[in-house]
């Protein structure tokens, strides 16, 4: 990185439910510090949450609570707002016309941000709110892709066992292996039946935060973490809810993933492998509008029978219209569908990550004003 762009960053983050947005902003952070040499201190609301996926943390990226009476004794140089959670007022009165304040928005492969990306927003206290919409070509901020995600696919494709071990799960060449992070309205029932009346046997990996959604569709006590049920042709295992990094082993461990909001769905793509992506749930149907996007994008270069056989199937749990056949057409076709997802991902990885373009960026608008 070169030596003009400001070291320290502030980054804030509003846990507004479930994990993705603590997932990014924590990704980007780490990346920020290891490749970009950048000290970040991020700013959480709700650290309960955040410690989920926080952990042990991380030496270069200094974890703060914020709360209605933070105090901010320093104004970085550049300030990271993200999924447009805002600045707090104090903090706001504390910016200098020279700090660099960037909004990263949500992730979206609809077209219209290519328009909106990079464009300045003048706040009427003089400030000014930069918008980086991160997404899928060259004209937008790009997706979060870390310098190790080579590496860890390595390992999973020859260190098989013990990187299954590493998971505490034991290896299970014989069968197709499934992960499966979802919202709860999605066809559990459905998929756990296309899958017990399969004439493939399979385990189907469920992390802790979703197995009372699998347990209700299977009508059954709770299923904790460790344990396993039957369900004809389908073993159902639960496990502990992953660290980011051995969730993203997981992915590429597995032979089809189900992925859900917005980094999750990238690390499925990076994982390579055949996946099922579930939006999050907007109203007037909008997650269906950016569920197409994908596609459209995902599948440009996909042959006809890839095109069909993803397309039915990622609709088919997005919208409920579940049905044996689809998945039983989408399995058939899946070494072809692997060859897809290996040939996207190795294209998309031509492009800038999100971090390296958050950083040219700034330079770029350093430079400017100097
Ligand atoms: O948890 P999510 O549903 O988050 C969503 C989306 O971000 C959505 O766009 C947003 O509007 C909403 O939250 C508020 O799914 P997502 O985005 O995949 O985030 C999950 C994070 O959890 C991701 O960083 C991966 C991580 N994870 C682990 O670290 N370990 C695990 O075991 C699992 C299952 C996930």
């Amino acid at each position: 990185m070169s030596s003009f762009i400001s070291k320290r960053w502030d980054m804030f983050c509003q846990v507004v439910d479930n994990f993705g947005d603590i997932g990014v902003s924590w990704r980007l952070a780490c990346q920020l510090a290891d490749e970009h040499n950048v000290t970040v201190t991020l700013w959480i609301e709700d650290l309960t949450v955040a410690k989920k996926i926080i952990r042990a943390g991380h030496s270069k990226v200094k974890v703060q609570h914020w709360h209605a009476h933070a105090d901010f004794p320093e104004i970085a140089p550049v300030v990271i707002e993200t999924f447009s959670c805002g600045l707090p007022e104090g903090y706001q009165q504390a910016m200098s016309p020279q700090t660099l304040w960037l909004n990263v928005d949500y992730l979206s492969a609809e077209d219209w941000v290519e328009g909106f990306h990079g464009r300045p927003s003048p706040q009427a206290n003089g400030l000014v709110r930069y918008f980086i919409y991160p997404g899928f070509s060259t004209q937008t901020g790009g997706l979060l892709r870390e310098r190790f995600l080579p590496a860890l696919k390595k390992q999973a494709e020859q260190s098989t066992p013990s990187a299954w071990q590493q998971l505490g799960l034991a290896p299970a060449p014989s069968v197709i292996n499934l992960s499966l992070f979802c919202y709860a309205h999605a066809p559990i029932r459905e998929l756990l039946d296309s899958l017990a009346a399969s004439p493939y046997r399979s385990r189907l990996i469920v992390p802790e935060s979703v197995a009372t959604a699998v347990s209700q569709a299977l009508k059954l006590d709770a299923i904790k973490s460790g344990q396993s049920v039957q369900h004809q042709n389908c073993e159902i295992t639960v496990i502990p809810f992953l660290s980011q990094i051995d969730y993203d082993l997981l992915l590429a461990l597995c032979d089809v993933n189900f992925v859900r909001g917005e980094d999750s769905w990238i690390r499925a793509i990076w994982a390579a492998k055949p996946m099922v992506w579930l939006p999050y749930q907007q109203s007037e149907n909008t997650h269906l509008q950016k569920l197409d996007a994908f596609l459209k994008h995902y599948l440009v270069l996909a042959d006809g029978e890839v095109k069909a056989q993803v397309t039915s199937v990622m609709q088919a749990w997005a919208t409920g219209a579940w049905s044996d056949e689809r998945w039983r057409a989408f399995v058939s076709h899946c070494e072809h569908i692997t060859r897809h997802a290996q040939a996207y991902a190795c294209q998309l990885a031509q492009q800038p990550d999100l971090a390296t373009n958050l950083v040219i960026f700034i330079e770029k608008l350093q430079k400017n004003r100097v």
